[in-house]
């Protein structure tokens, strides 16, 4: 991979940041946008621009079939049987919302369990500790070795028959650690539920494949995986979709509308209603051509070389916790003795390199680890090993600014 000729499709890399070179460490936050998604949204809003599924005039058939030729991008990207599988939304927030107020809602009561586990992003908590409070069901958590890994043992005591969704990370935003979806997948259709994958950090490093995972549902966004923000997938088995009911109702979204009574379009737009998010689509399938022509497999082995480069020179520094698994994805989570994690970013910042502080929207997995916050400097295929000397480098400084505290 020609990570130079790569680095020289992000214009946003080529800066000065506080009198140093860009090091952009925060693409599990965002990724950065290569020229061509840039390009792609400018031409739209140039030359195409219309809204789409509406009249019959050129430049809304333009729009329509750029829209849908992204749609038939993202389903070969994940190897969705058919396009009625792939719903666009705003992101894997909104994705794993619509499961749970959809699928959630309609098919949970008193006595049933959703199982998740204590790594979930806030997006993958709250919807269902709403459904379990509206439906009386259970929300169980499988639980964690002391590494933040999940056994298949753990995932077969926590999974019952009385388990009707499991939701669980494919890969951690905070540990790095990638969950074994697919033996997940297996435990819960053999004990009848369906599972959510939520694939925010998944999507965008490795190849997915929706029917090889097995999994029911997989949400992930456009904004980590070099596309626009405002733009996310909802992969779903046309089987459960179809027996799903829309949870917004207005344009777009209907086939008849009475004066009491509304009947749907057929899959996927029953689940989009209002004007799409067009450019956001057009945007993102223009990434995922990017992706593909850099290869997904020579991404993932990229950021597989930058991970262990990783662990192993922080390693080096007294003082670093690293939090997570020895076999991770593209992102290390520390932190500098009782140095705040804010003040560790903000010094890093000053030497231009950007890395994230916080709770990483994880609260209850800052609580497992017993720590209010941390810091987080992720990968992506246009960092290099370089980038990861400069971070080495700034965490030294920073515990030479902070000794005292050291
Ligand atoms: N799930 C995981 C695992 C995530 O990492 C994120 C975003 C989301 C869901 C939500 O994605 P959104 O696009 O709908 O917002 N994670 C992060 C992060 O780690 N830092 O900023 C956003």
């Amino acid at each position: 991979m020609d990570v130079k000729a790569i680095r020289e499709q992000f214009p946003i890399l080529n800066q000065e940041v506080n009198g140093h070179p860009l090091v952009y460490l925060d693409s599990s936050a965002t990724s950065q946008k290569p020229l061509s998604v840039i390009e792609a949204v400018n031409d739209y809003y140039r030359h195409d621009n219309s809204n789409v599924h509406r009249g019959v005039h050129t430049l809304g058939s333009r729009a329509t079939e750029l829209y849908e030729g992204a749609r038939e991008k993202v389903r070969r990207f994940i190897n969705a049987d058919s396009t009625a599988e792939v719903i666009f939304n705003r992101g894997t927030t909104t994705g794993i919302n619509t499961v749970a107020e959809s699928f959630g809602l309609q098919n949970l009561t008193i006595g049933d369990e959703i199982v998740i586990t204590p790594m979930e992003h806030h997006s993958n908590i709250i919807p269902w500790q709403q459904v379990a409070k509206k439906t009386g069901a259970t929300l169980k958590y499988m639980p964690l070795q002391s590494d933040g890994t999940v056994t298949l043992e753990d995932a077969r005591d926590t999974i019952t028959a009385n388990t009707k969704v499991v939701a669980i990370a494919h890969v951690s935003n905070v540990l790095g650690t990638i969950n074994p979806v697919k033996e997940i997948a297996k435990i819960a259709h053999e004990n009848g539920a369906v599972i959510l994958v939520d694939g925010a950090q998944g999507a965008p490093h490795m190849k997915i494949d929706v029917k090889d995972l097995d999994c029911d549902f997989y949400a992930f966004s456009g904004h980590k995986m070099c596309g626009p923000t405002g733009i996310g997938v909802l992969y779903g088995k046309k089987e459960y979709l179809n027996a799903m009911d829309p949870v917004e109702f207005g344009g777009e979204m209907i086939d008849f509308v009475n004066l009491y009574d509304s009947t749907w379009k057929e899959l996927p737009w029953k689940f989009e209603g209002g004007t799409p998010i067009i450019a956001g689509a057009i945007g993102l399938g223009a990434a995922i051509d990017f992706l593909n022509e850099v290869g997904m497999d020579n991404i993932l082995n990229h950021e597989k070389v930058l991970a262990d480069y990783a662990m192993k020179n922080l390693r080096t520094i007294d003082d670093l916790t690293i939090y997570g698994p020895e076999n991770r994805a593209a992102l290390v989570t520390f932190n500098l003795a009782d140095v705040h994690p804010h003040d560790t970013s903000t010094v890093l910042d000053s030497f231009g390199i950007a890395v994230r502080a916080g709770h990483h929207c994880a609260q209850p997995l800052m609580r497992w680890l017993d720590v209010t916050a941390t810091a987080r400097a992720s990968f992506y295929l246009y960092n290099t090993t370089e980038d990861i000397d400069h971070l080495v480098d700034g965490l030294l400084k920073t515990k030479e600014y902070f000794g005292d505290v050291i």
